[in-house]
C-alpha cells in the first residue's frame, strides 16, 4: 500500500469557469498558495474490487471513478481500495477536493510505481478537480496555459515568502452548490462572466509579479479584487450563489479594520463562507487572536505555507 498526503491551496487569483471540451480545462490561469496546518491523508491498495471510503463513510463519486478509470486505462491498473481523511470540514470551501485529488494520484503513482514527474501528477490530479493540480506543489504555484496545454508550476518556494494563513471558520457544513455546478452555472447565465474571464489575465500577471516582489501591497490588492470579482460573478448568476453569511461579513471587517490599523493582512474567500486571513511573516499570531473573537467565527486554524503532495514515507510498505 502506498499513503499520501497533500494540503489544500488557497487561491489568489481566482479560476471559476471551464472550457467546453474535456480535459478539465479552467477558462482562466489562477495563482494559489499551498496551506500547511490542513492535511488530506489517502492510502490506496490494489484490490478486488474499486472501493472509496472518506473519513471512514464509504462512498460513491463520479469524479473519482472517473479519474481512476482514465488512469486503470492509461496505465493497465487493477482495481484498488482508497481510503482518505481529511483533518478538516469536507466539501465546506476549505479546497478539500484540491488536496483530496493531489493525495489521490500521488497515492496511485506511489503504490503502482509509475514513475511520474510532478507535472504528470498534477495533470492528472488537474482532470479530478483542476484546483488540485496546484495542491501537487508547496509555496506558491501557479495554474496557466503556456503554448496550448494547462500545467501548474511552483512560482516561488515556502521559504522564500513565507506568508501566514489564519483561516476563520464560520460553518462547517457542507456548501449548498458545488464548485462544478456553480461555474457552469455562472458561465451559463451571469452577464459578467465574458468581463471576467477578460479581465483574469491581468490579475494573474499582477500577482505573478507581486509574488515574484514580494509586494504584500500589491498581492493584497489584486488577491482582495480577484476574490470580490468572483462572490460578484457569483451573486449575479441565476439562481444566484450566494456562499457567505453574517460572520462571512463581520470578518472581512474585522480584516479590514486590523490593515487599517497597520497590519499587513488580506482577506481570500471560496466557494463557501470560511474567510482566509493571509498574513505577512510573524503576523498570524496576532490575527489569529483578533478573528477568534470575530462575531459569528466558530473556530481558526492557522499554518504557513505547505508542501506539495507526497508519499508519507513512513507509512508506505511494500509486500
Ligand atoms: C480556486 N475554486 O481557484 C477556486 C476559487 C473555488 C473558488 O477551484 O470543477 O473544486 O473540480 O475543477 O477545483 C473550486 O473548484 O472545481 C475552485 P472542479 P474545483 O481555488
Amino acid at each position: 500500500m502506498a499513503t499520501a498526503i497533500a494540503h489544500p491551496n488557497i487561491a489568489l487569483v481566482k479560476y471559476w469557469g471551464k472550457q467546453s471540451g474535456s480535459g478539465n480545462l479552467p477558462a482562466t490561469p489562477s495563482v494559489s498558495i499551498t496551506v500547511a496546518g490542513l492535511t488530506t491523508t489517502t492510502r490506496v491498495v490494489a484490490a478486488d474490487r474499486d472501493s472509496l471510503r472518506i473519513d471512514g463513510q464509504v462512498r460513491r463519486d463520479s469524479k473519482v471513478n472517473a479519474l481512476f478509470d482514465a488512469m486503470q486505462d492509461a496505465f493497465e491498473l487493477p482495481p484498488i481500495s482508497i481510503e482518505t481523511r481529511n483533518d478538516f470540514p469536507t466539501g465546506a470551501g476549505l479546497a478539500s477536493s484540491a488536496s483530496g485529488f493531489a493525495a489521490l494520484v500521488t497515492a496511485i503513482d506511489g503504490e503502482f510505481d509509475l514513475g511520474l514527474t510532478p507535472q504528470e501528477r498534477s495533470a492528472w490530479s488537474r482532470r479530478g478537480s483542476a484546483s488540485a493540480a496546484r495542491s501537487i506543489f508547496g509555496g506558491f504555484a501557479t495554474l496557466a496555459s503556456g503554448d496550448g496545454t494547462w500545467t501548474a508550476t511552483e512560482l516561488l518556494a515556502k521559504d522564500a515568502w513565507p506568508l501566514e494563513v489564519v483561516i476563520a471558520v464560520t460553518a462547517e457544513t457542507p456548501k449548498p452548490v458545488s464548485s462544478s455546478e456553480g461555474m457552469e452555472r455562472s458561465r451559463t447565465t451571469s452577464p459578467f462572466y465574458d468581463a471576467w474571464c477578460r479581465s483574469t489575465e491581468a490579475d494573474f500577471e499582477t500577482a505573478c509579479r507581486a509574488v515574484a516582489e514580494r509586494d504584500f501591497g500589491s498581492l493584497s490588492e489584486v488577491a482582495e479584487h480577484s476574490c470580490l470579482k468572483l462572490h460578484a460573478l457569483m451573486l449575479s448568476s441565476r439562481p444566484a450563489l450566494l456562499y457567505w453569511n453574517q460572520a462571512t461579513i463581520k470578518a472581512i471587517e474585522t480584516v479590514r479594520r486590523l490593515r487599517e490599523a497597520g497590519t499587513p493582512v488580506f482577506y481570500t474567500i471560496d466557494a463557501g463562507p470560511q474567510v482566509k486571513a493571509v498574513c505577512a511573516p510573524g503576523q498570524g499570531g496576532g490575527v489569529a487572536a483578533v478573528l477568534a473573537r470575530s462575531p459569528g467565527v466558530l473556530r481558526v486554524a492557522r499554518g504557513g505555507l505547505g508542501d506539495g503532495a507526497r508519499i508519507a514515507d513512513d507509512t508506505r510498505r511494500r509486500d
